[in-house]
């Protein structure tokens, strides 16, 4: 069974895409392989784990190259290339930054990734070679799907931890991924490049699936088996404490929520802002009663409140989304119609109007020996939009920034 798990929003950006045809022919002719595993002390695993990456190549028909990105102090570099793998040595810096230091070193234009414990079956690849033949850029291993050996997932990862993410990821990017946590998975070495992983650590796995959909990938599910850990060897986890697996958990969530600032504020922002101008806007000459009910200043406050705080989360997701760049076309699009020069006018008249409002409000003071005779609310609608008018500078200014440094980074 194959799932097809294209994300909404991303099927669109694709169909922009002039090249996806030509690429999937391309992939027609034989592309090469390379598998690409972290290593970190597995020198009770890595001479088997090696053959097995030998016999599914064999049996996917396909040459490359098995490179083992190592940060061992045992003896598991001698065996690996022994067993006739390459292997590149890099610094222990976490299974992130491990597969990070190995981009320079990947030959293939297929890049297989996973784990080098015989957790995962590196002689049926095969399955992932024939979705990256077909076309799709990214290929998901799920052991949800395929099988899951008794006693290799403790039942907190299997019924809580892992569906809990995938569930959380899948509502945030609008994917359909049955099991992000799947280390065995495979993309083109293209698409691999173009996710520009930054995760240290064990995120790299939410990382690499979030930034799959967000950009549009074509992405499938193949079914794999997951085995429990040989007699003598221990998962990195169980070595690091009880704490690691809870720790791993954590920094998923912060990964998924750090790519997806506008998620968080684009829908509030939008509701905060419309409520609250409602709100501060039919009060602004004066309390009214709506079915038996009278708004005044406080209410006038409280949507006040509302609308620059919608219309702060408004701007940051705006900012984000620029900051990110996942979907150039919608940035080039806002970027034409938001000008440094619409922004300042903008700012200006709203700061005007403001402005205007409050000076009304001034010269009835001073008319009345410098007292306070009654709340003024068309004065309290007018600092709402000097602030409203001052976030529009400053948004202008950021905006500007970023769109500046991007198009500098990019010439
Ligand atoms: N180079 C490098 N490899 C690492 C590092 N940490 C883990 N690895 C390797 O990454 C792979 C995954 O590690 P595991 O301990 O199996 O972690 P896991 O599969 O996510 O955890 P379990 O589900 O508990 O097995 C193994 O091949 C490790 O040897 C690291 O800091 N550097
Ligand atoms: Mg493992």
């Amino acid at each position: 069974m194959t799932a097809h798990i294209d994300s909404r929003r991303t099927l669109t950006r694709r169909a922009e895409r002039p090249s996806s045809g030509a690429r999937l022919r391309t992939r027609a002719t034989e592309a090469t392989v390379s598998i690409v595993v972290p290593c970190l002390n597995e020198e009770a695993v890595i001479g088997e784990f090696i053959d097995w990456c030998h016999e599914g190549l064999h049996a996917a028909g396909r040459t490359g190259q098995i490179l083992i990105v190592d940060s061992s102090t045992d003896r598991s570099p001698e065996i690996a290339r022994a067993r006739g793998a390459e292997v590149l040595q890099v610094p222990r810096r976490g299974l992130g930054r491990a597969y990070i230091d190995a981009l320079p070193a990947i030959t293939g234009d297929y890049v297989i990734l996973g784990d080098c414990d015989l957790t995962y079956d590196f002689r049926a690849v095969a399955p992932f070679i024939d979705k990256l033949d077909e076309g799709y850029d990214f290929v998901m291993g799920s052991r949800f799907a395929g099988e899951i050996e008794p006693g290799s997932m403790p039942a907190l990862h299997r019924y809580f931890g892992t569906p809990l993410t995938t569930w959380i990821l899948n509502r945030i990017y609008g994917s359909r991924y049955s099991d992000i946590h799947c280390g065995m998975r495979a993309l083109t070495r293209e698409s691999l490049h173009g996710l520009a992983l930054e995760s240290q650590s064990w995120e790299y796995a939410s990382e690499m699936v979030l930034k799959a959909a967000r950009l549009g990938l074509k992405v499938a599910e193949v079914p794999v088996k997951f085995y429990k850990d040989r007699e003598g060897r221990v998962s990195h986890h169980k070595r690091n404490g009880w704490l690691s697996p809870w720790i791993a958990g954590w920094i998923n969530l912060k990964v998924m929520f750090l790519f997806a600032p506008d998620f968080f504020m684009w829908r509030p922002g939008w509701l905060l802002f419309v409520l609250g101008l409602l709100l501060t806007g039919g009060l602004s000459r004066g309390p009214v009663v709506v079915l038996g009910v009278g708004l005044d200043l406080h209410s006038m406050l409280l949507g006040l409140t509302m609308t620059t705080l919608g219309y702060s989360a408004l701007q940051f997701a705006t900012l984000a989304r620029t900051f990110y760049d996942f979907d150039p076309a919608r940035t080039r699009r806002l970027a034409r119609r938001f000008t440094y020069d619409r922004g300042v006018v903008a700012s200006g008249m709203l700061v005007a109007l403001g402005a205007a409002l409050n000076a009304l409000l001034l010269v009835h003071w001073l008319r009345h020996g410098l007292l306070l005779t009654q709340v003024s609310h068309p004065g309290l609608f007018g600092l709402l939009l000097i602030v409203l008018g001052f976030q529009t500078f400053v948004f202008t200014l950021s905006f500007q920034m970023i769109r500046n440094r991007k198009a500098g980074d990019a010439s």
